[in-house]
Protein backbone atom coordinates (compact mmCIF):
# COMPACT_ATOMS: atom_id res chain seq x y z
CA UNK A 1 0.00 0.00 0.00
CA UNK A 2 1.20 3.46 -1.07
CA UNK A 3 1.27 6.06 2.56
CA UNK A 4 1.12 9.57 2.74
CA UNK A 5 4.20 11.31 2.59
CA UNK A 6 4.84 13.98 5.46
CA UNK A 7 5.70 17.09 4.00
CA UNK A 8 7.49 20.26 5.63
CA UNK A 9 6.49 21.83 7.80
CA UNK A 10 5.07 19.10 9.64
CA UNK A 11 6.11 18.90 13.35
CA UNK A 12 6.47 14.53 13.02
CA UNK A 13 9.71 15.15 10.94
CA UNK A 14 11.20 16.95 14.00
CA UNK A 15 10.38 14.16 16.42
CA UNK A 16 13.30 11.31 17.73
CA UNK A 17 11.73 8.33 16.38
CA UNK A 18 11.59 5.24 18.68
CA UNK A 19 13.68 1.78 18.42
CA UNK A 20 12.36 -0.93 17.74
CA UNK A 21 11.91 -3.70 19.59
CA UNK A 22 9.17 -6.05 17.81
CA UNK A 23 10.42 -7.56 14.55
CA UNK A 24 6.97 -8.67 13.40
CA UNK A 25 4.37 -8.90 10.07
CA UNK A 26 3.73 -4.92 11.50
CA UNK A 27 6.59 -3.90 11.07
CA UNK A 28 7.30 -6.42 7.56
CA UNK A 29 4.08 -4.51 6.44
CA UNK A 30 5.23 -1.43 7.29
CA UNK A 31 8.80 -1.82 5.52
CA UNK A 32 6.79 -3.23 2.14
CA UNK A 33 4.59 -0.30 2.35
CA UNK A 34 7.96 1.86 2.60
CA UNK A 35 9.07 0.52 -0.52
CA UNK A 36 5.86 1.00 -2.43
CA UNK A 37 5.96 4.33 -1.39
CA UNK A 38 9.33 4.86 -1.87
CA UNK A 39 9.26 3.84 -5.53
CA UNK A 40 5.98 5.75 -6.81
CA UNK A 41 7.55 8.42 -5.65
CA UNK A 42 10.96 8.03 -7.42
CA UNK A 43 12.61 8.16 -3.87
CA UNK A 44 16.13 6.63 -3.37
CA UNK A 45 15.61 6.62 0.43
CA UNK A 46 12.91 6.62 3.47
CA UNK A 47 12.75 7.00 6.74
CA UNK A 48 9.54 5.57 9.19
CA UNK A 49 8.45 9.03 9.89
CA UNK A 50 8.22 10.26 6.76
CA UNK A 51 5.02 8.02 6.33
CA UNK A 52 4.15 9.10 9.66
CA UNK A 53 5.36 5.95 11.91
CA UNK A 54 8.06 7.64 14.29
CA UNK A 55 10.34 4.20 14.73
CA UNK A 56 13.90 3.95 13.44
CA UNK A 57 13.54 2.44 10.28
CA UNK A 58 14.58 3.33 6.82
CA UNK A 59 15.40 2.47 3.14
CA UNK A 60 17.42 2.52 0.57
CA UNK A 61 17.56 1.78 -2.83
CA UNK A 62 20.23 3.64 -5.05
CA UNK A 63 20.00 3.22 -8.90
CA UNK A 64 22.47 1.35 -10.90
CA UNK A 65 24.83 2.59 -13.01
CA UNK A 66 22.15 2.05 -15.81
CA UNK A 67 19.78 4.62 -13.44
CA UNK A 68 17.30 1.92 -12.63
CA UNK A 69 16.50 1.15 -9.10
CA UNK A 70 16.21 -2.95 -8.49
CA UNK A 71 14.56 -4.95 -5.63
CA UNK A 72 18.15 -6.50 -5.20
CA UNK A 73 19.25 -3.90 -4.37
CA UNK A 74 16.95 -2.44 -1.35
CA UNK A 75 18.94 -2.10 1.66
CA UNK A 76 16.49 -2.50 4.86
CA UNK A 77 18.04 -0.35 8.00
CA UNK A 78 16.69 -1.23 11.61
CA UNK A 79 17.91 0.30 14.70
CA UNK A 80 21.27 2.05 12.78
CA UNK A 81 23.86 3.36 14.63
CA UNK A 82 26.73 5.55 12.67
CA UNK A 83 30.14 3.82 14.57
CA UNK A 84 32.73 5.37 12.63
CA UNK A 85 33.33 8.49 10.60
CA UNK A 86 36.09 9.54 8.26
CA UNK A 87 36.52 12.76 5.81
CA UNK A 88 33.90 15.08 4.50
CA UNK A 89 31.85 15.50 1.22
CA UNK A 90 29.50 17.70 -0.41
CA UNK A 91 26.34 16.40 -2.31
CA UNK A 92 23.26 18.16 -3.96
CA UNK A 93 20.67 16.37 -1.48
CA UNK A 94 16.75 16.31 -1.97
CA UNK A 95 14.08 14.98 -0.25
CA UNK A 96 10.53 13.49 -1.01
CA UNK A 97 9.43 15.57 2.37
CA UNK A 98 10.84 18.94 1.12
CA UNK A 99 9.64 18.38 -2.50
CA UNK A 100 11.40 19.97 -5.25
CA UNK A 101 14.15 21.65 -3.59
CA UNK A 102 17.72 20.52 -3.63
CA UNK A 103 20.71 22.17 -1.80
CA UNK A 104 24.47 21.21 -1.31
CA UNK A 105 24.76 19.58 1.99
CA UNK A 106 28.56 18.60 3.48
CA UNK A 107 28.57 14.76 5.09
CA UNK A 108 31.21 12.64 5.67
CA UNK A 109 32.75 10.65 3.20
CA UNK A 110 32.92 7.59 4.32
CA UNK A 111 30.78 5.87 7.55
CA UNK A 112 30.45 2.40 9.40
CA UNK A 113 26.81 1.52 10.40
CA UNK A 114 25.83 -1.14 12.69
CA UNK A 115 22.15 -2.16 11.98
CA UNK A 116 19.58 -4.91 12.32
CA UNK A 117 17.36 -6.48 9.47
CA UNK A 118 13.82 -6.53 9.58
CA UNK A 119 14.13 -10.39 10.99
CA UNK A 120 16.63 -8.45 14.27
CA UNK A 121 19.81 -10.01 12.63
CA UNK A 122 22.79 -7.85 13.27
CA UNK A 123 24.47 -6.22 10.29
CA UNK A 124 27.28 -4.06 9.58
CA UNK A 125 28.27 -2.03 6.82
CA UNK A 126 31.69 0.39 5.89
CA UNK A 127 30.40 2.11 2.51
CA UNK A 128 31.20 5.90 0.84
CA UNK A 129 30.15 7.66 -1.97
CA UNK A 130 25.99 8.01 -2.50
CA UNK A 131 24.88 4.86 0.05
CA UNK A 132 26.72 6.88 2.66
CA UNK A 133 25.48 10.20 2.43
CA UNK A 134 21.98 8.50 2.19
CA UNK A 135 22.63 6.61 5.34
CA UNK A 136 23.81 9.86 6.82
CA UNK A 137 20.67 11.77 5.66
CA UNK A 138 17.82 9.17 6.17
CA UNK A 139 19.86 8.53 9.86
CA UNK A 140 18.65 11.94 10.46
CA UNK A 141 15.16 11.54 10.10
CA UNK A 142 15.08 9.35 12.99
CA UNK A 143 16.49 11.96 15.39
CA UNK A 144 13.79 14.59 13.90
CA UNK A 145 16.50 16.71 11.42
CA UNK A 146 16.35 17.58 7.69
CA UNK A 147 18.94 18.59 5.13
CA UNK A 148 17.68 22.14 4.91
CA UNK A 149 18.88 22.26 8.62
CA UNK A 150 21.94 22.12 7.29
CA UNK A 151 21.61 25.05 4.95
CA UNK A 152 23.82 28.62 5.76
CA UNK A 153 21.92 31.39 7.50
CA UNK A 154 21.12 33.06 4.53
CA UNK A 155 20.01 30.29 2.30
CA UNK A 156 17.64 28.72 4.66
CA UNK A 157 16.11 32.33 4.81
CA UNK A 158 15.64 32.51 0.85
CA UNK A 159 14.13 28.75 1.23
CA UNK A 160 11.82 29.35 3.70
CA UNK A 161 10.77 31.98 1.96
CA UNK A 162 10.25 30.15 -1.41
CA UNK A 163 8.63 27.85 0.44
CA UNK A 164 5.74 29.49 2.36
CA UNK A 165 4.65 30.96 -1.46
CA UNK A 166 4.96 27.34 -2.57
CA UNK A 167 2.23 26.09 0.23
CA UNK A 168 0.49 29.42 -0.37
CA UNK A 169 -0.16 28.23 -4.36
CA UNK A 170 -0.60 24.44 -3.44
CA UNK A 171 -3.95 25.32 -1.22
CA UNK A 172 -5.12 27.65 -3.97
CA UNK A 173 -4.74 25.30 -6.62
CA UNK A 174 -7.04 22.81 -3.96
CA UNK A 175 -9.43 25.25 -3.44
C1 LIG B 1 21.53 11.45 -1.68
C2 LIG B 1 20.78 12.56 -1.38
C3 LIG B 1 19.59 12.41 -0.69
C4 LIG B 1 19.17 11.16 -0.30
C5 LIG B 1 17.90 11.02 0.46
C6 LIG B 1 16.78 10.44 -0.33
N1 LIG B 1 16.18 11.42 -1.17
C7 LIG B 1 15.24 11.11 -2.09
O1 LIG B 1 14.91 9.96 -2.24
C8 LIG B 1 14.67 12.23 -2.86
C9 LIG B 1 13.71 12.01 -3.75
C10 LIG B 1 13.05 13.02 -4.55
C11 LIG B 1 12.27 12.59 -5.62
C12 LIG B 1 11.59 13.51 -6.39
O2 LIG B 1 10.83 13.10 -7.47
C13 LIG B 1 9.47 12.92 -7.33
O3 LIG B 1 8.90 13.19 -6.30
C14 LIG B 1 8.77 12.38 -8.50
C15 LIG B 1 11.72 14.86 -6.14
O4 LIG B 1 11.14 15.74 -7.04
C16 LIG B 1 9.94 16.33 -6.80
O5 LIG B 1 9.48 16.30 -5.72
C17 LIG B 1 9.32 16.97 -7.94
C18 LIG B 1 12.48 15.29 -5.07
C19 LIG B 1 13.15 14.37 -4.28
C20 LIG B 1 19.94 10.07 -0.61
C21 LIG B 1 21.11 10.21 -1.29
CO1 LIG C 1 14.76 12.95 3.47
Amino acid sequence: MIRKIVVYPDKRLKQRSCEVVEFDSTLHTLLDDMNETMTAKNGIGLAAIQVGVPLRALLINLPDEDGEQYPENLIEVINPVIVDRRGSTTYTEGCLSVPEYYDDVERSEWVKVEFQDRYGEKKSIETDGLLAIAFQHEMDHLDGHLFIEKLSFLKRKKFEKEWKKKLKEMREKKK
